[in-house]
Order: C-alpha cells, then structure tokens, then sequence
C-alpha cells in the first residue's frame, strides 16, 4: 500500500543544492562525490566525508532509538489485550520493533559509533528519539490507531531510504518495511472489527484518532523550510523525498482509509484541492512539536526512565553473554592449540 513511495521522483531540485566544501583530500572527496552523482552505494570499508558519516550517525541513533523507545506504549497493553489472538500478533509486533533497533544500532556500528556510545546518549536525553513516542497510550483503540497511522507513517517514510546512498541503512530498511508493513495492517484490521462493534467501541477508535492524528503528521518532521538538515542528507541521498512531501503523501493515502474505516480525521481544513491533485490541510501545532522533542511531552520523562530501568536491569544478562562468549572462544583456542 505504501510501497508507492519506491516509484516517486526525488524531490524536485534538490540536487542543484551544492555540496559541502570539503577540507578533506580532494582526490577521495571527488571520488565519494562521483558515487552519489552517480546515485552508487557507499559501504562501510568506503572514504567518505566527516560530515556524510556524522549525519548519518545522527539520524541512524534517532531512528534505532525510536524503534526501541516505539516498544513501550504499545508494551503496556500486552497483558490486557482482548484476546489470545490479539495478545499474539501484540507480542510479536512489538518484538519485530526490538529487532529494528538491533539492525540499527549495528548499522551505525559499521560507522565507529558504538552501541554503547549510542545508549549512553538516549539514558541522558541528549540523543533524540520520534515525538510520537512521548504521548499515552490509554485505550486498546490506541494500539490499533499506532499500527495503522503511527507504522503507516514510519512506513511512508522508510520506503524511500530503502534507496539511501549508505549500504547497511538501505538494505536493513528493506526488511524494516515489509515487517511495518504487517505491523499497519494488523492496526488497521484491528480497527475494522472494533468498528463493527458497539457505539463506544466506535467512540473508542474515534477518540484515538482524534489524539493520534495530528501527532502523525508531526512525526515527518518540521516542514522543509525549517529543516536545518534536509538540504545536505537529500544532496547525499540519505533522504529522498522531503518531509513535507512526506506528509503529503500519508495525507493522501490514509485520508480513502479514514472512509473504509468510517471515521473522522480531526481537520476542518482536509479537502481535496483538484488543482494540486493532493489533499489540502490543516496547521500542524509545531510549538508543541518542539516543546515535546525538547523534553517537555506528557510522556517523555516515564519513558526515558523506563529504559533506563530496562537497561540497568539488564546488566546481568549482558554480563553472562559475555562471560559464555569468552569460554566459547578460550576453548577453541584450546582446541587448536591442542
Ligand atoms: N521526533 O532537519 P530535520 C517508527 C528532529 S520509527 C523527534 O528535518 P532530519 C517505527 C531531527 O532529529 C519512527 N525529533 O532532521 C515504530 C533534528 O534534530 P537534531 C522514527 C525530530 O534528520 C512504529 C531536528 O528535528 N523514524 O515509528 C522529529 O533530516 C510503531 C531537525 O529536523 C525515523 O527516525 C520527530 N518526529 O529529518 C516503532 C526515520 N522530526 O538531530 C514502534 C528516520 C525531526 O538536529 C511502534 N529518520 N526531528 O538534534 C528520518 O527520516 C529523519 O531523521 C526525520 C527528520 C524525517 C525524522
């Protein structure tokens, strides 16, 4: 459904965008700068810029840390989902996000940033993770509405980097989609069925829509003009399509299955504009947008909290793994000394 992002231009002019001047050797720069024109991959065993590869870690960390953090609103309803059905597709979808974050944290590894360097910065709030995150989960309707908007966002938004010029964020985002893709469906199935059922079941899904939608819309971050980082990652081919294109098309594509649904998006601005041939909207809340990735959301403060907890009380699990992964190696270093 939201593969359609494969076959989309990139955004308009933003090649003519110029690259960094470079301090670094002018031979390796004209190569590496070769390769993007060229729209060729960069491996790990590559050249390439300080700049490319700190953008690169920036945006992995945020992006692995949004997957493991994403576990937690969704985590909380496991042990009161509806059903043992319900419960089974909860357990495995909010495993699959741990994996994310495990192919992600490796895929900066592959760029000198270690696991633990990454960890650190999200225990002490310096490194960020996505918004939506930071809001409650308060009804079985909201896990629902967080597979089909939350997952069909993040899914709208990492089709494109499948394409990413880096090669291990590119091929780990190819797996990542088609899991968000089961990960959307789910929501979105479950959502159906409430709506088949009593008024307050409906008023449920509604009410969940109405918290969650605007809060999507944020998710694809400020709008283009205000994106310090977009210009250069779009000119590197790390991003694709711009964040309010981006939007635009989540807009589009979720605005039929609002209607499939029988609910209401929370816009008096949403309509269809025959001229741009896309749906028209309303003001996103950016100061909110802000206040909440500054620290500030109703959330933030139980969340990091929650995986600092999770990880302290994890040491002895880390410890042991260690601990068996050095008698592993002590002993075939025996066995071939033997
Ligand atoms: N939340 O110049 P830009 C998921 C920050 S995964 C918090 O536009 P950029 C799966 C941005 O980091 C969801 N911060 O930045 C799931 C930057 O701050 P910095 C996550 C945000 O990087 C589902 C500053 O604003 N997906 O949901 C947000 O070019 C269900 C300026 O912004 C990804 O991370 C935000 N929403 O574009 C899991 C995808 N937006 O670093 C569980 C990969 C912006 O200067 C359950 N990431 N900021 O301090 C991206 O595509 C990009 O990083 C963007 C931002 C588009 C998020």
């Amino acid at each position: 459904m939201y593969t359609q992002s494969f076959n989309v231009q990139d955004t308009a002019g933003a090649k003519p965008v110029a690259l960094a001047p470079s301090k670094e050797d002018p031979a390796l720069q004209a190569a590496f700068d070769a390769r993007i024109d060229a729209d060729g991959r960069i491996e790990p065993q590559d050249w390439m810029p300080d700049a490319y590869r700190k953008t690169l870690v920036r945006q992995i960390s945020q992006h692995a840390h949004s997957e493991i953090v994403g576990m937690l609103p969704e985590g909380n309803w496991i042990s009161r989902a509806p059903s043992l059905k319900r419960k089974a597709i909860l357990i495995a979808k909010v495993q699959d996000e741990g994996g994310h974050g495990l192919y992600l944290y490796s895929a900066a590894e592959t760029l000198g940033t270690s696991r633990d360097q990454m960890l650190e910065g999200l225990h002490s709030g310096r490194a960020k993770y996505s918004s939506i995150f930071n809001y409650p989960t308060l009804n079985w309707a909201d896990v629902g509405v967080v597979g089909w908007l939350v997952d069909g966002a993040a899914i709208m938004n990492q089709v494109p980097l499948c394409r990413c010029s880096y090669g291990p964020y590119a091929r780990a985002m190819v797996r990542v989609c088609k899991e968000e893709s089961f990960h959307q469906r789910q929501g979105y199935e479950a959502l159906l069925v409430m709506m088949t059922g009593t008024a307050e079941q409906k008023a449920m899904v509604q009410d969940a829509v109405n918290r969650f939608w605007w809060k999507c819309l944020a998710m694809f971050g400020p709008p283009d003009a205000d994106s310090p980082h977009s210009g250069q990652a779009m000119r590197w081919g790390i991003k694709r399509i711009s964040n309010d294109d981006l939007r635009q098309k989540f807009i589009d594509a979720t605005v039929p299955q609002a209607k499939v649904l029988g609910v209401t998006l929370p816009d008096p601005d949403l309509k269809w504009n025959e001229e741009r041939q896309h749906y028209d909207y309303g003001q996103i809340d950016w100061d909110e947008f802000w206040s909440t990735v500054n620290g500030n959301g109703p959330c933030n403060k139980e969340r990091l909290a929650t995986r600092v907890k999770a990880y302290s009380e994890g040491e002895w699990v880390r410890d042991a793994a260690m601990a068996h992964a050095r008698k592993q190696q002590e002993r075939s270093t025996m066995k071939e000394a033997a």
